[in-house]
């Protein structure tokens, strides 16, 4: 390991670097997103996707309750309003996973076999439970560091918003609004996550740690797709 540590430059481009591995190239989201999914495997992963929509708060939850750090939590907060919804001083959002509802009735799914999580496959619970007890485990910054997955996360929405309507003709089209909104906030996100992580990971050690911790979280997007190839097949 080299004894002077990466520029902020240098770092974010190693960072960046580990999208190869993103589950954008993973064989089952390729599937989806050239049209080749059945209706019954477009139904598996959005309920199966809805198990990890739902954690995310939890995981957000749980950062919030080990940063000291008030400059950080008003801005991290925000992540859970997105997801969870809100009613604040006359504002009012549905929140995404309201949103990942809607997009499951539009597949021709009911909210309660979405909601009661019978579809859940062992290795996708097991993947993003994994990801949920390492927010809760790891120090923050190595948590708020395996959120950056979402560097890739833009295209990947993008990808959906211009090939399912063309591919999937019978998704109703307000189902696809996660979507959309996910591309700004995910947009939002990476400035903040980007920020505490090119600040906090400063030694060639600290830095390494942070690639092995975004591997880890690409590795969990990674095994929820190998788990729901292994049940809904590869058409
Ligand atoms: O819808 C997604 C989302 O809200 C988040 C939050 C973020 C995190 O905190 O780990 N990651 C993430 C992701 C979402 N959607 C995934 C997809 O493929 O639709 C991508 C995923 C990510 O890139 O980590």
């Amino acid at each position: 390991m080299s004894e002077t540590p990466w520029t902020r430059e240098e770092f974010e481009r190693q960072l960046r670097a580990l999208g190869g591995r993103y589950h954008i190239h993973h064989p089952f989201n390729q599937m989806l997103n050239t049209g080749r999914a059945t209706p019954e495997q477009i139904r598996g992963w959005v309920a199966n996707r809805f198990y990890y929509q739902a954690a995310i708060p939890i995981k957000d939850a749980a950062i919030l309750a080990n940063c000291p750090d008030r400059t950080v939590r008003r801005l991290w907060v925000q992540r859970i309003l997105d997801h969870d919804g809100f009613e604040l001083a006359g504002a009012k959002d549905e929140g995404g996973i309201e949103a990942w509802l809607r997009l499951a009735e539009a597949t021709g799914l009911d909210r309660e076999q979405v909601l009661d999580l019978r579809h859940v496959v062992p290795g996708v619970r097991f993947a993003v439970d994994a990801y949920v007890n390492f927010a809760r485990r790891a120090p923050w910054q190595e948590a708020v560091c395996s959120s950056l997955s979402e560097l890739f996360a833009p295209e990947i929405h993008q990808q959906r918003l211009a090939n399912w309507p063309e591919h999937y003709p019978w998704i109703e089209a307000g189902g696809l609004g996660y979507f959309r909104e996910r591309v700004s906030r995910a947009r939002r996100d990476v400035e903040q996550g980007l920020a505490v992580t090119l600040g906090h990971f400063t030694t060639p050690a600290l830095q390494q740690r942070a690639l092995e911790v975004l591997q880890f979280k690409l590795d969990v997007l990674w095994a929820m797709n190998d788990a729901m190839a292994q049940r809904y097949g590869l058409s």
